[in-house]
């Protein structure tokens, strides 16, 4: 046997046997593009996917209500500098009806995503009232958990939306390398953003935390936020992949294959058996499905009803229009790889248990404002 393939061989032991594995093991996994090593890693990811979550898949409903941003990532066909752009902002009926839509048709959860509207986040106390008042609604008529992906909002903002019965904050730092932040975020603090989701989790809230690749990252970035990831005890792990778009500052700048991803998602889910992983229709639309899957995902997101007039975000229209991004066309595929739906019961069901974990194991301090503090 060659070093190489007894060092896989030794890593996925460890894994099984429960070993939590260093960063350079880490970056070494997520460097492998051999397809026989790669098959072996999307293998052993599948094992451990059933072995925590049998052959059950869960779909968010995706909402993108407003697509008005105050800031200027440079990854982002949002950020408020591209003008080449037609936004628009949802009315509370019109976000219900598409709400109601995605729940009739068998989702378990919907995600309520916004830009960095200046009349919501950065808005008057009415204005933050109005949007609270939507949230809440979307909750109470579909039964089901809300996620909110608002940006980084401040503690008042947070235990807000906690009284306004959300269930996760989904943040994305996009990368644990600060230098690397700082080019993608422009203007936006690498702290403040970490410390909202500490102060989420303070409140109760679950947390999901997210990673691009193909924007400049090295494997020992990506080591370093899966590692930041797992220490976090993060409920849900994204990585997906850069979508260049026009009108942006990275227009030009080459992403990275496909495969890239796809060993992210399996290299989480070695590292982080436990937590939901998502297999994002708004990167490859749904061609991409049974790949990410393949890989060790588990919750098939950016889920979008066909005739609400709402955008993808790194893909704005892909599948969309066509519905694409429907559960019509996303259960066949999950045959396919051997999984099914999960009945309703059992998201909910995953939702209080991992309340009930973070609330037992206390795992962090009250995080101060613009500071991480992890308890001693
Ligand atoms: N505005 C909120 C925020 O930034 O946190 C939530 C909205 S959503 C538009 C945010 C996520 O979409 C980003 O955090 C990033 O991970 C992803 N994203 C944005 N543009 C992308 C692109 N061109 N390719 C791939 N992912 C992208
Ligand atoms: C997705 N387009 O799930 C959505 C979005 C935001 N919470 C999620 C990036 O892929
Ligand atoms: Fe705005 Fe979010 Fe896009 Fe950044 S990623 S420009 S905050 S919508």
């Amino acid at each position: 046997m060659s070093a190489h393939i007894d060092r896989l061989t030794t890593l996925l032991t460890a894994i099984e046997q429960g070993i939590t594995l260093e960063k350079p093991d880490i970056a070494w996994l997520l460097e492998q593009r051999d397809p026989e090593d790669t098959d072996r890693l999307f293998a052993a990811a599948r094992a451990v996917r059933q072995r925590y979550f049998g052959n059950q898949v869960f779909f968010y409903g995706f909402l993108y209500f407003s697509t008005h941003c105050r800031n200027n990532c440079r990854f982002c066909r949002y950020r408020q500098a591209n003008t080449s752009l037609k936004r628009y902002r949802k009315t509370r009926e019109q976000v219900l009806s598409a709400a109601m839509e995605m729940a009739a048709a068998g989702v378990h959860l919907i995600d309520l995503t916004m830009g960095e509207d200046p009349d919501i986040v950065g808005g008057t106390q009415s204005q933050i009232q109005e949007w609270l008042e939507m949230i809440r609604s979307v909750g109470q008529h579909t039964h089901l958990p809300v996620m909110i992906s608002p940006g980084t909002v401040s503690s008042d903002v947070l235990a807000d939306l906690g009284r306004a019965g959300v269930t996760w904050y989904a943040c994305y730092q996009e990368t644990h390398n600060e230098q690397l932040y700082d080019t993608l975020r422009p203007g936006q603090d690498y702290h403040y953003r970490l410390s909202a989701k500490y102060r989420a989790r303070d409140l109760g809230l679950l947390v999901e935390e997210g990673i691009l690749t193909g924007v400049g990252e090295t494997a020992a970035d990506l080591a370093d936020s899966i590692a930041f990831m797992k220490r976090f005890a993060v409920d849900q792990a994204r990585v997906m992949r850069f979508v260049p778009q026009t009108g942006i500052p990275m227009a030009r700048t080459a992403t990275t294959e496909r495969g890239n991803e796809l060993v992210t998602i399996a290299v989480m889910r070695l590292v982080m058996p436990d937590v939901l992983i998502p297999a994002s229709l708004d990167v490859d639309g749904l061609a991409g499905l049974a790949e990410r899957l393949d890989a060790g995902a588990n919750v098939v997101t950016s889920i979008v009803p066909p005739l609400a007039g709402l955008a993808g975000v790194a893909n704005p229209v892909l599948d969309i229009a066509e519905a694409g991004r429907t559960l019509a066309k996303v259960v066949p595929v999950l045959h396919r790889c051997g999984l099914v739906p999960a009945a309703a019961g059992d998201y909910q069901a995953w939702v209080t248990h991992r309340q009930a974990m973070h609330r037992r194991s206390g795992l962090f301090c009250h995080a101060p404002a613009g500071k991480v503090v992890p308890c001693a």
